[in-house]
Formats: structure tokens, C-alpha cells, sequence
């Protein structure tokens, strides 16, 4: 290590260690010298791609400077740390964001040019990281962009897959899927630490040994062992020198080898083995808001806390701290159930491993994990049954269950004895086979739990977690509503609103400080502004119209009101509503003189989003959406009144695109059940207004722009359970508008009708589980007074600078700031200035 060095060496380090510089003519010289020491090309073979590689190693460059000075200066230093455990993190493309963080854009654009090629070019050569499903995933990164900000010393640790989310690919109006390779080419953006590995059991069993001190304690023996190595990711901050990352776990195979088969001649099977082991971390399951209890995902999950601990447990053992200082060095935040392993590991790597007393092992543990719930869905609730766990972990189900028998005697000494509330709060579910409840788990191991919006929280406190708060009190039950970072959401995607907003703000503070947005209201009602406002969006109009143009040949006017849904496509956040109110809409226009048509707001109704592969009622609304598309496209007699669009591969670096463009954007859950939504807030920061329920974060939204600047309909939460009961036992209401839509799907009017039934039975046979008929009218009426506000272009402009002006709350600084103060005691840590 450094410290061995003796001062003449130490001396040699640091004349060499030269910040890079960023005049235009150093940067060509780096991108070239890239091209020919990294790629082996030069200028008789330079393309795009190669161009885009080279720059973004030069890039990197940069980044693993300001990496090594915050790692260096942490290693000295030795503050709390926290440390963020995701299995997904859905970060989308790196270069732009580097470009912009370290103030460099400008220079590479120029140098760029010098070389020949265009930057905006070479920006979408870079391939997505999108290893996450949805907004859990692209939560983990804006808060990841804004601890790196804040100079947080926070790390996020994760799962390097292979394959990301699938690409959606759309034939004959159905999703197909493919895989996404997204490591085909050398990944500039990841730095492989091949010495960082760790080994990872599976299977044996537990055995009784002597410890050092002479103590009997349990061991974990035999079974199959893997290893984790290591892929750090680079985090810039924005405007600072400080450098996340983000630690990504491979599955590699063990160097061992399978003698008894090669000495049996069977060479085959002794390789088998080795590529099991690469196959851990292949795949992410493509999965959202649904849990499919495969065992490979159990092993993932275990894979994943493993090496991680150890990771962390590595580095708190350097500074030679006693184990009670543990929580006080690290803090653990759990993005959602998929990490709760953590909670038994650490327990059995303090108990066994290092031979604590189990209550003092406990102490430190539960001090040191704090947990995000995402959702209420009970699908989505993870469960893993005993026996699979007892095979494939024996001694963590063990422990689990000790953890179990110590907490279940303590609520009935000292809360109560009712032996229906034990069996209720009790972490083993006692069904046939049992079940380990891993939120109970995580909740019990973890010292504060938090849910993502102020309706979610008070959901979950009032249903899935009632009893825990009667037993530890309210105040282990916290809100911290979900947040977006600025420097992508804004800065990054949406440059003309930038710009705008710059100059007239007088500076980009707003980057950071996203209250000053705050400063825009005073001019919302100046005519030259919204103006200027207005031209704005028309121009990002314009962009995604381009896009549609060029890549699905779809013609759209840039003027008519851009209606846009993006999500993924689930039952509960009723992409079926929106197009079965497109289709009444349709049905309306074609009733319509040629007068009444010409006085219509035309209508640019935009669809995006991946179904998980095996839900087929999602797969068949997407059907239904292009289904309707393909007849309502090519109706002239409605005159371009209405144009239906799905986006095809909906992912991180189109909704950039999307997203500023958007007039109105739909988040239409039914009331309680979308635990908070971020994609709402993106779009209202870029100045598009909410056609949205009473749920997840449209509520705090509506507080924070005002109720009259967003468009709310549907029944509340908390009528939402008598409705349901009230439908079963007296049937449906299905109003007269819904009917003619149904009419038309089942007269054939979208194709062969058959097809179709199943989605529409989710309706009429189904019970309509998520209130599509209870909201159905409301929603009609609201899109009318959406036309109508749409019609007065001045009115319309205000609101969306209103919008724009009061999301400075939405910020993921401020949810991170939240999570440093309130749970992980953590204070900003920063490097070099
Ligand atoms: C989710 C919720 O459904 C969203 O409402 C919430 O905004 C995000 C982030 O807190 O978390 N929970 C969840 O399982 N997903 C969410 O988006 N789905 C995935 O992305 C996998």
C-alpha cells in the first residue's frame, strides 16, 4: 500500500499524478490517443461507434480522477459511509451526463468536430445500462446522481447482468421479446476490479464447532461455492469533485475444478459446473411489481448480499474499529425486499463467523438496516418458501427462524399475548409449505422503514404493517416521498427549457437548488414569456415528432395536444382505461359534422412501455393499443384529429426524448394502488400538465403546483375497498359511453374480436378489480376540460410554467438530503475543493 512507500517513490506518484486537462487540443490528443492504444485504430478505420468508444474513455479518464481523489481522501478520513443495495439500477446512458456534470461539454463538442464527426451523433451510439425494470430501478440512479451531488459518501451496490431488460419489439401489434446483450462491446463506463473477489456459498449443511475463544458456535460447511468480482461504475456529481460509484457484483466460477468427474473421465460435466456459476448473474427478471419465486433469483439475491457484506465488512475491519462502532461507521438502506438477506448474513457472520453474543450481534444489525417499501400490491410481496430455503440456505432459515422466536417472545411479553396477532406479525406465513415474509423480515431486522409517498406511507402503516406500528410505535414508520434528479430530467434532456430557464433566472444555481424554480411564477403571466415558454415546447414537440417520423413512419402534427402514458404496461395503472377512452374518443369523432370535427383540439395520443413477458393481460392491452391505432390512423374521414402511437422499447434514453414533450401525460392508477410514481414528476418539471387519480405522488404534486394547475378525477383510496365489495355483490355499472366501446371491440371494429375477450372480461366476468368502470365517466369529463383549457393557449402557458415553477420539492436532493438526516446519520464529505 501507499503507506509502504518510502518518500522518494511517494514523490514519483504525485509528480506523475497530473490533473488531464480540458483545452480543446488536449482532449483530441486524448480521444486519438484512445483510438489508437485502446481501440488499435486509427484514421483509416475510425467510425461512430469507435469514435463514441474513444470519447467516452477519454471521459472516463476524467471521472476515475476525481474517483481516486474521493477514495483516497475517504480512505484517510474514514467517515460514516452508506451504502445503497438495489438489485436494479436502471441508469440509461453515461456519457452526455459526464459530459455535463464536469463542465466539459462544450470543449468535447468542439474537439469533436475538430476530429471530423458531430457529438450529438456519437451521444446515441452509447448503448443503455438498463439493468433495472422500472421506477424502483431508475429511482436507485437519480438517487445515486444525487448523492454523488450532495457529497454524500454513499455506494450503491447492485448486480452486473448480462442481459438488461429485454428490447420490446412489436409484431403484428403484439410484443415480442429479445434479448438485450448489452456488454457486446467493451463497456467504457465500467472499470473491472479483478482483484476485488469474493466467495459465495450455496447448499451444505450446518455443523457445530469451537470457535478461537473456545465457544461452541454453529457452522456453515460444504455445498458449492462461486465468486463475486467486482465492476465499479463511476457516479459523477454535478459541479463537484467529489465521484460516486456504484459497485457491481459478477458471478464467476470458482478456480476449483470438479476432479471426481475429470478423473471419471467426464470433462464435460467439471466445465458444466463452471458455467452455472457465470450463469447467476446473467439475467435480470424482467418482472415489475410481480414476484415469480424462482430459485435462481433466490440465489441471486443471496449472491448479491454476500459479497457485498463482505465487501463491507472488508473495509470497516481496515480501520480496526470494535464491532459495537459498526453501525456508527455504516449505514445500509435496502431498496426494497430483494436485499433482506442482508439482515440473516450479517447476524450469521457476527455470530458465528466472528463470535458475538447473539443479542449484541442483533443490537449492531438492527442499527444498521434501514428499509424502503415500494408497493402494496400482495402480488409483489416477496415470499420464499421454507424448504427452498432451507435447501439452498440452511443456516440463514435457521437464523431467520431464531430471529422469528426472539421477536414473537418479546411482542407477547411486552405488547401482547393475543395469539391471532402472533400468528398475524409472525415472519413464518403457516401455510403448506411456509413462507418467510420478507417484508416482516426487513422490517424486523431494520430500524426505520419508509414508504415513497405521503399516501403510500399512510397506506402501509394503516394495512401491511398495522400491527408492527402498534408494537414499535410510529415512529420507526417514516415517509420520504420519491424524488428525480434535475441534472437528467432537465439539464440534460430538455436544453431549449434549460436555457430558458437559465436566462431568466440569471444563473444555473437551479441545477442544484431546485427551489429557485420558484423565481419562474413571477413571469407566468408575461405574455413574452409564455411566448418563449410555449416555442420551447413546440420545439420538443417537433424532436419526438421526428423520432415517430423517422422511426415508425407515423406522421404527427407537432400542434395538436400531445397526450402521452409511458410506464409499464400493468393492470393497475390502466393503460386499458386510456385506450378505451381513446376509442370512445374516435367513435365520438366519427359522429361528428364537418363543422362540429373542424372546432375538435386534435389529439396525439402516445403510448410506451414493456409488459413482463409472461403477463398476458398486459400483452393484450398493448395489442388492443395498436390494434386501435392501425384503424384510427387511417381513418381520413376524422382529419387527423386523432393519431394513436405506441413507442416500441420504451427505456431511460427515449423518455428523454419523450418526456419534455409532453402537453398532458396520464398517471391514471387506480386510487392506491401506484405507491408514488417519479415518471409524473418528470414530465410536470418539463412544463406538461397531469391528467392523474388521487394516488402516489399526484397528491403531494397537487399541493406543491396547485390544484388548479393539474387535471384529477376518480374515486379516493379509501372508497376504493367498499366499491369492490359493493360490485361483487351487486354487480357492475357499466355506463353507457364504456358500453360503446366495448360494443365496438366486440363487434369487430379492431380486428377479430376473439382476440380480445379475455382483456374484456377482466371488466365484466372479472369484477373489475381495478375500477375502470367507477372511474370511467369522470376520466371522460376530465379529458373535456382538458380540451377546453387546451383551446386558450395563454391560460394553458401559465399553468405550465406554474407547473415547472413548483417541483423544486420533487428533487432527488431533497429525498436524499431526507435519508442522510433522518436515517442514515450521514454528512456531506467533501473532496478537494
Ligand atoms: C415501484 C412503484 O410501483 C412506483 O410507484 C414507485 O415510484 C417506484 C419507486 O419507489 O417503485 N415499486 C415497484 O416494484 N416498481 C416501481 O416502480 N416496479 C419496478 O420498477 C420493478
Amino acid at each position: 500500500t501507499r503507506e509502504e512507500l518510502d518518500e522518494k517513490a511517494k514523490s514519483n506518484w504525485k509528480k506523475h499524478m497530473l490533473p488531464e486537462k480540458n483545452d480543446t487540443d488536449s482532449i483530441e490528443q486524448d480521444i486519438v490517443h484512445h483510438t489508437i492504444t485502446t481501440l488499435c485504430r486509427g484514421v483509416y478505420n475510425i467510425d461512430k461507434l469507435a469514435m463514441y468508444q474513444a470519447t467516452a474513455h477519454s471521459v472516463r479518464d476524467r471521472l476515475l480522477e476525481d474517483w481516486n481523489c474521493t477514495q483516497e481522501a475517504l480512505h484517510k478520513e474514514n467517515p460514516k459511509r452508506c451504502y445503497y443495495m438495489s438489485m436494479e439500477f436502471l441508469i440509461g446512458r453515461a456519457l452526455d451526463n459526464a459530459l455535463n456534470c464536469l463542465k466539459v461539454k462544450k470543449n468535447y463538442k468542439e474537439s469533436v468536430n475538430n476530429l471530423g464527426f458531430s457529438l450529438e451523433d456519437l451521444l446515441v451510439e452509447e448503448k443503455d445500462a438498463a439493468l433495472g425494470n422500472g421506477g424502483l430501478g431508475r429511482l436507485a440512479a437519480c438517487y445515486m446522481d444525487s448523492t454523488a451531488t450532495l457529497d454524500y459518501p454513499t455506494w450503491g451496490y447492485g448486480l452486473r447482468y448480462q442481459y438488461g431488460i429485454f428490447k420490446q419489439i412489436i409484431k403484428d401489434g403484439y410484443q415480442n421479446e429479445m434479448p438485450d446483450y448489452w456488454l457486446n462491446f467493451d463497456n467504457p463506463w465500467e472499470f473491472p476490479r479483478t482483484d476485488i473477489r469474493y466467495e459465495v456459498r450455496f447448499h451444505g449443511y450446518v455443523a457445530t464447532k469451537m470457535n478461537e475463544k473456545g465457544e461452541s458456535r454453529m457452522s456453515w460447511e460444504g455445498g458449492d461455492k462461486v465468486q463475486a468480482m467486482a465492476y465499479d461504475v463511476p457516479i459523477p456529481g454535478f459541479d463537484t469533485k467529489g465521484c460516486g460509484n456504484i459497485r457491481l457484483w459478477s458471478s464467476k466460477p470458482l478456480n476449483t475444478f470438479d476432479f471426481d468427474s475429470f478423473n471419471a473421465g467426464d470433462y464435460e460435466r467439471s466445465v458444466s459446473e463452471q458455467t452455472n456459476a457465470q450463469n447467476l448473474t446473467s439475467v435480470l427478471y424482467p418482472n415489475d411489481n410481480h414476484l415469480v419465486g424462482k430459485e435462481l433469483r433466490l440465489k441471486q439475491e443471496y449472491f448479491f448480499v454476500s459479497a457485498s457484506l463482505q465487501d463491507i465488512i472488508h473495509r470497516f475491519k481496515r480501520a480496526k474499529c470494535p464491532w459495537k462502532d459498526f453501525p456508527d461507521k455504516v449505514a445500509v438502506q435496502m431498496n426494497d425486499t430483494h436485499p433482506t438477506l442482508a439482515v440473516p448474513e450479517l447476524q450469521r457472520i457476527l455470530v458465528d463467523v466472528e463470535g458475538l453474543e447473539w443479542d449484541d450481534a442483533w443490537d449492531i444489525v438492527t442499527r444498521t438496516f434501514a428499509f424502503t417499501n415500494h408497493t402494496v400490491l400482495p402480488e409483489a410481496l416477496e415470499c420464499w418458501s421454507v424448504p427452498m430455503m432451507e435447501k439452498i440456505l440452511p443456516r440463514h432459515m435457521q437464523i431467520i427462524y431464531d430471529i422469528n422466536l426472539f421477536f414473537l417472545q418479546k411482542v407477547e411479553r411486552d405488547f401482547s399475548p393475543d395469539r391471532e396477532l402472533l400468528k398475524r406479525i409472525s415472519i413464518i406465513e403457516e401455510t403448506s409449505p411456509q413462507q418467510v415474509r420478507m417484508a416482516y423480515l426487513a422490517v424486523v431486522g431494520s430500524h426505520t422503514v419508509n414508504g415513497v409517498a405521503a399516501l403510500h406511507s399512510d397506506l402501509i402503516r394503516k394495512n401491511l404493517f398495522n400491527d408492527f406500528v402498534k408494537y414499535y410505535g410510529p415512529e420507526k414508520f417514516i415517509n420520504i416521498t420519491n424524488g428525480i434528479t434535475p441534472r437528467r430530467w432537465l439539464y440534460q434532456s430538455n436544453p431549449a427549457l434549460r436555457d430558458l430557464i437559465t436566462k431568466t433566472l440569471g444563473s444555473e444555481d437551479w441545477a442544484t437548488h431546485l427551489d429557485l424554480l420558484q423565481g419562474l411564477k413571477k413571469y407566468a403571466d408575461d405574455a413574452a414569456f409564455q411566448d418563449a415558454w410555449a416555442d420551447v415546447k413546440l420545439q420538443n414537440k417537433k424532436r419526438l415528432a421526428d423520432w415517430i417520423k423517422t422511426n415508425m413512419n407515423i406522421t404527427v402534427n407537432p400542434h395538436a395536444l400531445f397526450d402521452i402514458q409511458v410506464k409499464r404496461i400493468h393492470e393497475y395503472k390502466r393503460q386499458f382505461m386510456n385506450i378505451l377512452s381513446v376509442i370512445y374518443r374516435y367513435k365520438s369523432l366519427k359522429k361528428m359534422s364537418a363543422e362540429d370535427l373542424e372546432q375538435q383540439v386534435p389529439r396525439v395520443v402516445i403510448f410506451g412501455g414493456k409488459a413482463a413477458p409472461g403477463y398476458y393481460i398486459a400483452k393484450l392491452v398493448i395489442k388492443l393499443i395498436n390494434s386501435a391505432a392501425d384503424v384510427i390512423n387511417n381513418d381520413v374521414s376524422i382529419k387527423d384529429m386523432l393519431k394513436v402511437v405506441f413507442i416500441p422499447d420504451y427505456n431511460v434514453s427515449l423518455a428523454e426524448i419523450i418526456v419534455p414533450a409532453s402537453d398532458i401525460s396520464q398517471h391514471i392508477s387506480t386510487a392506491g394502488t401506484e405507491a408514488s410514481g417519479t415518471s409524473n414528476m418528470k414530465f410536470v418539471l418539463n412544463g406538461g400538465l397531469i391528467l392523474g387519480t388521487v394516488d402516489g405522488a399526484n397528491i403531494e404534486i397537487c399541493e406543491q403546483i396547485g390544484k388548479e394547475n393539474i387535471f384529477m378525477f376518480g374515486v379516493l383510496a379509501d372508497a376504493v375497498d367498499d366499491i369492490r365489495h359493493n360490485q361483487k355483490y351487486h354487480g357492475l355499472f357499466i355506463d353507457a359511453s364504456l358500453q360503446v366501446v366495448i360494443d365496438a371491440i366486440q363487434g369487430g371494429e379492431f380486428g377479430d374480436p376473439s382476440v380480445f375477450g379475455p382483456l374484456i372480461n377482466t371488466l365484466t366476468y372479472g369484477g373489475d378489480y381495478y375500477l375502470i368502470s367507477t372511474d370511467f365517466k369522470s376520466y371522460l369529463q376530465e379529458h373535456t376540460v382538458v380540451d377546453d383549457t387546451f383551446r386558450d393557449r395563454a391560460v394553458w402557458n401559465k399553468k405550465s410554467i406554474m407547473c415547472t415553477a413548483g417541483m423544486g420539492f420533487f428533487s432527488s436532493d431533497r429525498a436524499v438530503r431526507t435519508y442522510a438526516e433522518k436515517i442514515w446519520k450521514l454528512k456531506p464529505f467533501k473532496v478537494g475543493v
